[in-house]
């Protein structure tokens, strides 16, 4: 058996490298067979891997069990090569096949490329990920596999160095785990590849990134993307300058080149793994056969002589050189290879598409079948023979065929009855809770330790409990959760030493040390991505972002990924992050933020707490540390001075998601708030009475879930008027907690006034106490606007103020 040296230490054998060879050729062909699908119009859009099979064999070769992928849709031949994807699956993902056994990355939810393992089991429970290798769930905003693959890599850090949590071999062995990252040459433009490359090298992590370099970014070349045109040449400045130094290892290796790449990842690996440093591996010479994607060709903006270089320095071409110039195998054998993998690739094709064609195919039968007889028992038939022969002609169905045929035959029938209409408005209804499930589940957790099954504990006090300051009662919280959960930590910007800088967390890092309560540099995106990694690896971070008006620089992110984490990998993954911030009201246009609307519709799949308090904000930790969900807590900015009492189960007792408390009883009128309005509203209540106007007060606490028993609607029953009162723009929050109240829980019909909305000014609240006066609503405001309605319903009694 002939062997190759490719490096001091590894030689591969013939067969490693054929195997190699048939992998890369298996992938190819899946490439080639994938775009021609897409063509077909049996997929509708389609991106390939072809150009970069070679690296990721090499790649490959050094990913064990326990590491972790975080990367992007070019990498199929490494899914490939670590058997974390078969050839079938990735044609059930091209065709959109609902089935988790069929396409177990994202069960038919992301276009194909998008590739994940399934970390949880059927019962969303973690698997043993320590004995298998693992994959992030792919996203397509570029580069945002960045900002993850930070905390994926953190893990490791923190399973090595904090003893307390050596225990947890489901998901580490001593940190041995090197977290991969890839990304294509022209997505290192993006900031948070620079963020991301800064706070692993600052963290010193075993994070390994891997730049697919093929000198383009869609039609954009090197020179528009990248300064110098070379990643790696303008990352120097990372490299260490000593084996102990801090900093970064670099290498730079062609595309094409087998046996460079294969010791290049050898020595790469290595030194990642052992020493946790963390590796920037630049692959040049990359090329990309088929183009782009199957939006459009790439002889568009290629030249001539770039074509014929992509050709001659293809590496797939190379490496059959190379094998042949090594004499590790004949033409005649890399010919039969070829051709065997262009049948397997056939085959998997074939039977990927008998699969998810007989999926539908059911559907269809059935429906017609269904049709039929309804036909021959209607007037209609007529009508009804149309819709089922337009069905039956369809070859190529999918499901949503069989149901619109079945909706529309259903009007024709409206006023008739009989057991086949019946039978067939079974079928529509249990379909349609099939199609659910298939596209519409899991945006939450669905297992039993989702946040909304957490049994509520009430807080307790002691007759003689001590009123504090507000974080006082946050402090005992973290201290005691810091006590009894050691997969618990906290990071942020100024939360180590200082202790936040509201000091919530005053002493714990010197109690608990620096890896549980840990200072960050200002990198919003990145602080979030430590927590999604590291929580993606069975920790439980709790990553702040210092004020609420910053977490703009960090929405997209928890928006792409942690929030439809569930959602994208049907239950597959989860990140049970929690995120704290602070906000609503304080000072000035940068410090004042209460951007709710933005928030509710940009992160569905989080949970939203707005607690009006530190007691309530306390609470909400505790409940969120019992769950397996990630959420949102926003405290409040203006409250970490106010007195309250500390609780003597602190670190026990549990806010309820989805429960408003009522806050204040009342007669004429609901008025439906949260956080920092809670106190304005309560005041204007006060006021309001010495007038003769009972306000029942509400306070949402959670904004999603919203109100889950309809408590609000309840209340609007009794009182038949309701304003809803916010510090978001007209239109924000206020707008979202109107149309859950009136319309979702049907609150209208209780009304005898037009449901209101208070919320603050447009624009952003100047610096200033008169700033904010005039800016966000104030207890005048809500006093007048409440009196205004009932001086509508009663004038008489209410006359005009002014
Ligand atoms: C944030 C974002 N902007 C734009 C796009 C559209 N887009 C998809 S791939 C791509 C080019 C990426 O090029 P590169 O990073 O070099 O990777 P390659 O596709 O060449 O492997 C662009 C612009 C996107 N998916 N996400």
């Amino acid at each position: 058996m002939h062997t190759a040296e490719v490096s001091n230490t590894q030689k591969l054998t013939a067969e490693e490298i054929l195997q190699d060879y048939r992998i890369a050729w298996e992938s190819r062909q899946a490439s080639l067979t994938g775009r021609k699908e897409v063509f077909m119009g049996k997929a509708k859009f389609g991106i390939f891997g072809d150009g970069k099979e070679v690296a990721q064999l090499a790649m490959a070769k050094f990913f064990k069990a326990g590491d972790f992928r975080s990367g992007y849709y070019r990498d199929q031949t490494f899914m490939f090569a670590t058997g974390e994807l078969s050839l079938q699956e990735y044609f059930a993902q091209l065709y959109a096949h609902t089935d988790v056994e069929a396409e177990p990355s994202t069960a038919g939810r992301a276009m194909n490329g998008h590739f994940g393992t399934r970390l949880l089991d059927e019962e969303g429970k973690w698997r043993n990920l320590s004995e298998r290798k693992n994959s992030s769930s792919d996203i397509s905003p570029t580069a945002s596999q960045m900002p993850r693959l930070v905390g994926l890599a953190y893990a490791s850090k923190l399973y090595r160095q904090n003893p307390d949590l050596q225990h947890m071999t489901q998901f580490s062995v001593n940190g041995n785990e090197v977290a991969f990252g890839t990304i294509g040459n022209a997505s290192t433009s993006e900031g948070m590849f620079f963020e991301a490359i800064n706070a692993a090298g600052v963290l010193q992590v075993p994070m390994l990134v891997s730049v697919w370099d093929d000198g383009y970014g869609i039609s954009v070349p090197a020179q528009y993307q990248t300064t110098k045109g070379s990643i790696s040449e303008i990352l120097a400045g990372f490299q260490r300058d000593s084996q102990d130094g801090q900093g970064y290892e670099i290498f730079k290796v062609k595309g094409w080149d087998y046996p460079a790449l294969c010791e290049a990842y050898e020595a790469a690996v290595r030194v990642c793994r052992e020493q946790h440093v963390p590796v920037l591996v630049h692959v040049e010479e990359l090329t990309q056969p088929q183009g782009h994607s199957t939006s459009g060709s790439h002889e568009r903006y290629k030249s001539k002589e770039r074509l014929e270089w992509e050709s001659e320095f293809d590496c797939l071409k190379k490496m059959r050189e190379w094998i042949l110039e090594n004499e590790l195998s004949t033409a005649e054998q890399l010919d039969q290879i070829e051709a065997e993998a262009k049948n397997a690739v056939r085959e998997a094709r074939g039977n990927a598409w008998n699969a998810f064609a007989a999926s539908i195919k059911d559907d269809q039968d059935e429906a017609i079948q269904l049709l039929d007889n309804l036909a021959a028992k209607s007037a209609h038939v007529t009508e009804i023979a149309t819709i089922v022969e337009e069905l039956r002609k369809n070859t190529v169905p999918i499901r949503s065929d069989a149901v619109k045929a079945v909706r529309k035959a259903l009007r024709y029938v409206r006023d008739e009855q009989n057991e086949a209409k019946r039978e067939l408005i079974g079928w529509l209804e249990q379909t349609l809770g099939e199609n659910a499930d298939r596209f519409n589940s899991y945006l939450y957790s669905q297992s039993d330790e989702s946040a909304l099954l957490v049994d509520e504990v009430k807080a307790e006090f002691d007759e003689d409990a001590q009123q504090v300051d507000g974080r006082e009662v946050l402090q005992a919280c973290f201290d005691a959760i810091l006590a009894r959960d050691p997969r618990v930590f906290a990071i942020g910007e100024d939360v180590g030493k200082i202790g936040d800088v509201n000091q919530a967390f005053a002493g714990l890092q010197d109690k608990y040390g620096e890896l549980r309560v840990t200072d960050t540099g200002i990198r919003e995106c990145t602080i979030i991505g430590q927590g999604i990694g590291a929580a993606l690896r069975g920790l439980r971070p709790i990553t702040e972002i210092q004020y609420l008006d910053y977490l703009l620089y960090a929405i997209q992110i928890l928006s792409d990924d942690v929030a439809c984490l569930q959602y994208r990998t049907k239950g597959g993954q989860k990140a049970p992050l929690i995120v704290r911030t602070r906000g609503h009201r304080l000072e000035g246009i940068w410090h004042s933020g209460s951007p709710i609307g933005m928030i509710l519709n940009s992160i569905r799949g989080m949970h939203v707490l707005v607690p009006r308090d530190m007691t309530q904000a306390a609470g909400f930790y505790n409940t969120m540390l019992k769950s397996d969900e990630p959420a949102l807590i926003i405290e409040c900015l203006n409250g970490y001075r106010l007195k309250e009492r500390i609780p003597s189960n602190v670190g026990e007792f549990t806010v309820p998601l989805g429960k408003p408390e009522i806050l204040r009883e009342g007669t004429d009128i609901t008025i439906v708030t949260y956080g920092s309005m809670c106190r304005i509203v309560m005041d204007a209540a006060k006021q309001l009475e010495d007038f003769g106007i009972s306000a029942e007060v509400i306070d949402v606490q959670t904004l999603l879930p919203f109100d889950i028993e309809h408590m609000i609607s309840d209340s609007i029953r009794k009182t038949n008027r309701v304003l809803f009162a916010d510090e978001d723009v007209p239109g924000g929050a206020t707008a979202y907690m109107m149309q859950q109240v009136v319309d979702e829980q049907g609150a209208w019909r209780w009304l005898d006034s037009k449901p209101q909305c208070l919320s603050a000014h447009a624009h952003r609240p100047p610096y200033g106490s008169d700033g904010d006066y005039f800016s966000k609503p104030n207890v005048e405001d809500v006093f007048e606007t409440v009196y205004d309605i009932l001086h509508e319903a009663e004038p008489d009694k209410y006359p005009v103020i002014y």
